[in-house]
């Protein structure tokens, strides 16, 4: 069943008139005259919207320097924002010679109101003290919450000072879950200061192997990292540093010498492949590896890069021995999945991502979008001239690199890059949108009134995203996979990946659970309410 103008029309008038303004731009239905439309995305929610977006502070601290295992990431707050990230993001990581691991810690200075009214700068500084006495990290990260950014304290000063006292690397991010419109603001504060502070500060001057290559944007959630890893090693290459699933910041600080960037999650890195590509010299090329026919192209892709017969054979005999291996199980599975459809909602880059591991399944993508994704995400990278920055956007100092005069340096000829560029996507992503089939809705932050009517709309067979809605859409009886965390499981990505999605997921649709649910607003009446848009209550 497909959804009408009329029916967005209708569903749109259960909204206040200037509710109605707002959304109409965040929602698509995907047109055949219109190949790519124009979505409005990487603005403020409404106030009072349940929107299933996180704080700048999230997107900082949580996604990017968190997964990084041998800093330790103090959260400079009240306690429940260290409390609340800790061990709730699925990245995995492990101990390893000479590497510490200090993932599974959280560190806060826990300010108490006397800290609020006096200042917290003594406070932070004696925690540092305390951390390196006990944990001797090489490095340390301090990320500001809220209030910290209101009283003011200044926690650069802090880490400045105690640089000196300790004779290591500390970091303070200025990441106050107000410093954007969700996570993604918090994305851009992290990719600066690394930019600015740690890639490229490491000794090393060449690669240590051939066909040397940083993963970025891949932060192990569920393992995935280490299944992309696995296939990579396999085929020859030499992984300088993972940007920041399992990640170390040793490794990272020598991050300059790889020969090429892949960039996995886009969304919450492009900016370090960017300045990376200016000051080094190295390209970035865009992969994807979930599903089976996206980690065969990128990896297709890499070997197009290198242009080396030996890596090109060795790519194409463990793709052919991997599909050996798991597509007759991967096919059991499908056979429960087919003509099935999802809605897939997710974050900034997997709305889009999963969408073809779920099509190798049978099961169509009816309605995708994303929490926090910009308009590039959806639209393409060609779209990023023309977008407009706002008050909020501007708020993020945008970094300015240039080439570094000892370290630059070209990684083949600008004909060949160029000539390249035609074939694979290097420095280039093309968006959601161009992937979304006819009638197919397209969502920019959707929020949890509109995730109810559109699944009374459409009736999906399961339901992709995170923790903050799954359980109502499980008290309507559609299965729902987290797509966040995956629900305990994982790995999703590379080939060992889509062995478990298929299982996960065709699991789902098995179970015989959701016949015998009957949610707690069959029985007991819902509250209902009226719009009075002329009053003042
Ligand atoms: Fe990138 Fe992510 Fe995502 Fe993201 Fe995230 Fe995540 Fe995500 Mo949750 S970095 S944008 S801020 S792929 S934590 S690992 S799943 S919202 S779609």
């Amino acid at each position: 069943m497909a959804v009408t103008e009329k029916d967005l029309q209708e569903l749109f008038e259960k909204m206040p008139s200037k509710v109605q303004k707002n959304r109409r731009k965040h929602i698509l239905i995907k047109n055949g005259e219109i190949e790519n439309p124009e979505i409005e995305a990487n603005t403020r929610t409404i106030p009072g919207i349940i929107t299933n977006r996180g704080c700048a502070y999230a997107g900082c601290k949580g996604v990017v320097l968190g997964p990084i295992k041998d800093m330790v990431h103090i959260t400079h707050g009240p306690i429940g924002c260290a409390y609340y990230t800790w061990g709730t993001r699925r990245n995995k990581a492990k101990r390893e010679d000479h590497i510490k691991n200090f993932v599974n810690y959280s560190f806060s200075t826990d300010m108490q109101e006397s800290d609020i009214v006096f200042g917290g700068e003594k406070k932070l500084t004696a925690m540092i003290d305390e951390v390196v006495e006990i944990l001797q990290p090489k490095a340390i990260t301090i990320s500001a919450t809220c209030p910290v950014g209101l009283i003011g304290d200044d926690i650069n000063a802090v880490a400045r000072e105690a640089q000196k006292r300790h004779g290591i690397q500390v970091l303070a991010f200025s990441c106050e879950g107000y410093k954007g419109v969700s996570q993604s603001a918090g994305h851009h504060i992290a990719n600066n200061s690394f930019v600015e502070h740690v890639i490229g500060k490491g000794e090393q001057e060449e690669a240590p192997a051939k066909f040397s290559i940083n993963l970025l944007g891949e932060y192990n959630i569920g393992g995935d990292g280490w299944e992309v890893e696995r296939i990579l090693k396999d085929i020859g290459y030499h992984v300088v540093s993972v940007m920041t699933g399992d990640g170390s910041w040793e490794q990272m600080r020598n991050a300059h010498v790889a020969e090429l960037n892949l960039v996995q999650c886009h969304r919450s890195i492009n900016y370090i492949a960017e300045k990376i590509e200016t000051k080094y010299g190295t390209p970035w090329l865009k992969v994807n590896f979930v599903g089976i026919e996206s980690t065969i192209k990128s990896l297709r892709d890499m070997a197009l890069y290198f242009d080396d017969a030996e890596l090109t054979a060795r790519t194409e005999a463990v793709i052919a021995r991997e599909v050996a291996r798991v597509q007759p199980i991967i096919d059991q599975y499908a056979k429960l999945c087919q003509n099935k459809t999802a809605f897939c909602f997710v974050g900034g880059s997997r709305g889009h991502h999963f969408q073809g591991l779920f099509r190798e399944l049978g099961i169509e993508t009816i309605l995708a979008g994303y929490e926090f994704a910009h308009r590039d995400d959806y639209e393409g990278r060609d779209v990023i001239p023309s977008i407009k920055p706002d008050a909020d956007s501007k708020n993020i100092p945008d970094l300015h690199v240039e080439a570094d005069p000892k370290r630059f340096r070209l990684k083949m000829s600008p004909e060949k890059l160029a000539e390249l560029k035609q074939r694979i996507p290097l420095s280039d992503y093309p968006g959601m949108n161009v992937d979304m089939r006819e009638g197919h809705i397209i969502v920019d932050d959707l929020n949890h009134f509109e995730t109810e009517e559109f699944i009374k709309l459409l009736k999906p067979d399961i339901f992709s995203s995170g923790i903050k809605d799954k359980y109502v859409v499980q008290k309507m009886g559609i299965p729902a996979k987290q797509l966040h965390s995956y629900d305990y499981s994982g790995p999703y990505a590379g080939f060992n990946g889509a062995v478990n999605f298929a299982r996960d997921v065709s699991m789902g649709f098995a179970s015989p659970t959701w016949n015998f649910i009957t949610p707690p607003w069959k029985n007991s009446p819902a509250l209902s309410g009226e719009m009075n848009e002329g009053g003042d209550k």
